[in-house]
Order: C-alpha cells, then structure tokens, then sequence
C-alpha cells in the first residue's frame, strides 16, 4: 500500500473534493492519493446533506482507498477516520473530543468534523473507497442552519490552525488507523469505544423514519453497527443509514 498522502492534489476551488478524488479513482489512480482544496462549491454530508466548505477556514480531504475488506466490513474506514481525527484534536491540539456515532466528531458538545465515505462496489467486491473528512479550523461563526451546533478549533481553543497544518498529523494517524482496519479491526472499534462516550451504557433515543425507540449502548458489532438495548431486553445492531441518535 503506498502511503497515504504521497500523491497530492491540491486546488483553490472545487465542487467537492470527494467527487474529484472518485473521477481519479475511477481512472484507476492509485491508493493514497488525496485531494485537497481551500473551499468547496457543493460540499456535501451524507443523504444529500450540505458542508458548509467557506475558503481557507477548514480542511477539506478525500482521501482515495482500496482496501482490501468486503463491502459489509467497510464501514470500519469511517469508524477508523473519525478515531485518527479525535485523536488528532486530542493529542496534537490539546481538544476534548467526542465521536457521536457513526461518525460525527464533536467538541464541547458541538460538531468540529465530519466523514463521508463513499465506496465503488462492483460483484459485491470493493473496488475503491473516498473518504472525506471536513474539518472546522478558523470559522469564527457558521450559518444560520448550523449556528447552535457547529465549532471550529479557533472558538475551542483560540488557535489559528491552518489546513496544511492539520493535515500532516491527521495523516500520520489515519495510516495507522486504515492500516488497522484490515490487521486488526478489534483495536479500531475498541479505540473507537474508548473516545466516544457513546460507545457502552449511554442512554439514547433513536430515531428512523416514524418510529423513535430509547435504547442503551452497548458498544460496536464486528460490522461496525451499533449495538443496543431497548427498555424490554431485545438487543438491536444499528446501521448508520436513515437512524438518527440522540442522547438522552
Ligand atoms: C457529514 O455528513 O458530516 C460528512 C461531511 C463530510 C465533509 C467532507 S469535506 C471533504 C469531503 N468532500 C465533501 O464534499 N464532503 C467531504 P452528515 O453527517 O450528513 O452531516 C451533515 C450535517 O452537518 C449538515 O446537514 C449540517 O447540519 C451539519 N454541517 C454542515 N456543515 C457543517 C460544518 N462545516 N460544521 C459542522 N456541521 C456542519
């Protein structure tokens, strides 16, 4: 596997850096090759969701894998990203942060990161994955939309942090982290568990489409599905897909 982030593509402006990073990977570009940019016109989260991407204020990342995992094991890349950002705000910037799952990295209650990935399967083999990472750095205030529920490390902790700056690290850890997820899943998930405090006996609520069900964590399934337990005993694995979670 060549190292992550030995090839680089780095640009002022695009629309996403995930669908750069896809078209390259579709043409066969080989793994670890990133994508970098100093905003995006059409950043996007998960379900058609928006990330608000405004120039030189926070890091915007693909990053493009073939991993050798099947597509039900994948989801372990986005655990495993949002490890390496954690760990990266804790260790390298002295931040307190939590990762609510599946994968939204928060501080102070608030979400700081968060991680799309996007997979090619063809004949249920994982052809390549791209991972995006968005991180907030020098915002100093957000949308409207997001006002209450966003931060950056600039309103955390008053450090002016720029995008190369925060890469170098993110990448160290995410290369040990991805590598992870192919020799030893067990160590992602149980690194995962230990910095999210939504990992075992945290009481939550639930919510996919009309039905809201209130639950108790107990920690992550071999498929990186979230197991819980409801109030009559029945043990339930979540999939990140159309559930939202909440604390309780
Ligand atoms: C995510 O989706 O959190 C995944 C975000 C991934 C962004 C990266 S940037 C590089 C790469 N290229 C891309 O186009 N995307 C990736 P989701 O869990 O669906 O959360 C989206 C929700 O987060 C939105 O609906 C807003 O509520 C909120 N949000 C949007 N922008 C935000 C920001 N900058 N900071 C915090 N929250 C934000």
């Amino acid at each position: 596997m060549a190292k992550l982030g030995s090839t680089l593509h780095r640009f002022d402006s695009l629309t996403s850096t995930n669908d750069f990073a896809r078209e390259l990977a579709a043409r066969g570009t080989e793994e670890g090759t990133i994508v970098i940019a100093r905003r995006q016109t059409a950043g996007r989260g998960r379900q058609g969701r928006r990330w608000s991407s405004p120039e030189g204020s926070g890091l915007y990342l693909s990053v493009i894998l073939r991993p050798a995992l099947s597509p039900a094991r994948s989801s372990i890349i986005a655990l495993a990203a949002g490890v390496a950002v954690a760990e990266t705000l804790a260790l390298d910037y002295g931040l307190t942060p939590d990762i609510k799952w599946p994968n939204d990295v928060l501080s102070g209650g608030r979400k700081i990161s968060g991680i799309l990935v996007e997979s090619a399967i063809e004949k249920d083999l994982l052809q390549y994955a791209i991972l995006g990472i968005g991180v907030n750095l020098m915002q100093e205030e957000f949308p409207e939309e997001i006002r209450d529920s966003a931060t950056s490390i600039l309103i955390e902790s008053g450090r002016r942090v720029a995008p190369e700056d925060f890469l170098k690290p993110l990448l160290e850890r995410l290369e040990r982290w991805y590598r992870a997820c192919m020799s030893r899943p067990e160590e992602v998930r149980a690194r995962w568990e230990e910095l999210s405090s939504y990992g075992r006996g945290r009481r939550v609520r639930i919510m996919s489409g009309d039905e809201r069900v209130e639950a108790t964590t107990r920690g992550l399934h071999e498929s990186g599905a979230l197991i819980i337990e409801l109030e009559s005993g029945e043990v339930r694995e979540i999939v990140s897909g159309e559930i939202t979670l909440r604390p309780l």
